[in-house]
């Protein structure tokens, strides 16, 4: 199976077990009316940990209805988040998502070495776009979290994401390892990097997946654009994971597709011993309510 739309999650998500979330930081506007809507539609059993009073402020002038659900006071937000952590980390909640507190804060109280949410494995980003102008959904990683991986990272990276993509149905997703070119160019460390993945794939190095690459994003995306170009490829025109070189190519794919061609994105964080909902303030309420759906539909 392959996701079609964003909304597909919900399928998932509705054969489960209802997964509890803890917003950490709560007080802040749109992650609470995401967190809100999710709860209201039976999609997660929300915990709120932060400053009551400000909670309770922006939820009545918000006109929230939140009698019911359950808050847990800490004015001070990284004794909040430190709080939230310990939560997940000690199994009281299945999903952590950031509330009003910075990324470095909360990502600095999940690689605690005592009480975080480490597994040994790299923690990475993986983000969900539905854009019109591709025929299902698309994976993109890593757009916001390891700024220049190597090829041990990228490994990792791939792993993290593959295993995501089985747990949400899929059989044997198709990896594009991103270049600027499709060939390998000895000056081009991207290129050689997609080489090896693809080679360590073939190889049965890397599981569950078929891995092409360096593929160029118009054959990555394009079966016509890869046939022009003569490459043959099982992957080409129909991936379903883009790998990115590094941080900067990835945001700005990201940032432009999110912009220019208004795709819907759903994000999380991967590796960690629960799925973390890390959307960023510029992140439109309906993207914080699809990245808690990936979460809820992400779990183990
Ligand atoms: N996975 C697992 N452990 C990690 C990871 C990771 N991805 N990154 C760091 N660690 C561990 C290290 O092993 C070490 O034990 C500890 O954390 C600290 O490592 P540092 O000093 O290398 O890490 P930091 O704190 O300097 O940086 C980690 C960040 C994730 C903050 C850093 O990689 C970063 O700034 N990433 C980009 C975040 C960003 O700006 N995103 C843009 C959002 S739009």
């Amino acid at each position: 199976m392959v996701l079609n739309k964003l909304s597909d999650l919900r399928t998932i998500v509705a054969g489960g077990t209802k997964k509890k979330l803890i917003l950490a930081a709560a007080q802040d506007q749109h992650s609470l009316g995401a967190v809100i809507k999710a709860w209201k539609e039976n999609i997660v059993e929300p915990i709120l940990v932060g400053d009551t009073g400000a909670i309770q402020s922006i939820c009545s002038s918000s006109n929230y209805d939140i009698a019911g659900l359950q808050i847990v006071h800490e004015q001070d937000v990284v004794k909040a988040v430190e709080m939230s952590v310990r939560m997940v980390s000690s199994r009281q909640a299945d999903v952590l998502m950031k509330g009003m507190v910075g990324t470095s804060t909360l990502l600095k109280s999940v690689l605690n070495k005592e009480w975080g949410l480490r597994t040994g494995n790299l923690l990475s980003h993986f983000a969900l776009f539905e854009v019109e102008t591709y025929h299902k959904v698309i994976a993109v990683t890593d757009v916001a979290m390891n700024i220049s991986p190597d090829l041990k990272d990228k490994i990792a990276i791939v792993n993290n994401s593959v295993s995501c993509l089985l747990r949400l149905g899929y059989k044997m997703p198709k990896v594009a390892v991103l270049g600027a070119v499709e060939m390998v160019n000895e000056n081009m460390e991207a290129t050689l990097d997609a080489a090896l993945l693809s080679k360590m794939n073939q190889r049965d190095q890397i599981k569950h997946c078929i891995i092409d690459g360096p593929l160029a994003f118009d054959n990555a995306v394009s079966l016509e654009s890869a046939r022009h170009k003569g490459i043959r490829s099982e992957v080409a025109g129909d991936t379903d994971l883009l790998l990115m070189p590094d941080i900067e190519v990835g945001n700005v794919l990201y940032k432009s597709l999110v912009f220019f061609a208004k795709a819907k994105v759903a994000s999380i964080i991967l590796g960690a011993s629960a799925p973390i909902v890390l959307t960023s303030r510029s992140d439109s309420e309906q993207a914080k309510f699809d990245s808690i759906l990936l979460a809820a539909a992400s779990c183990k």
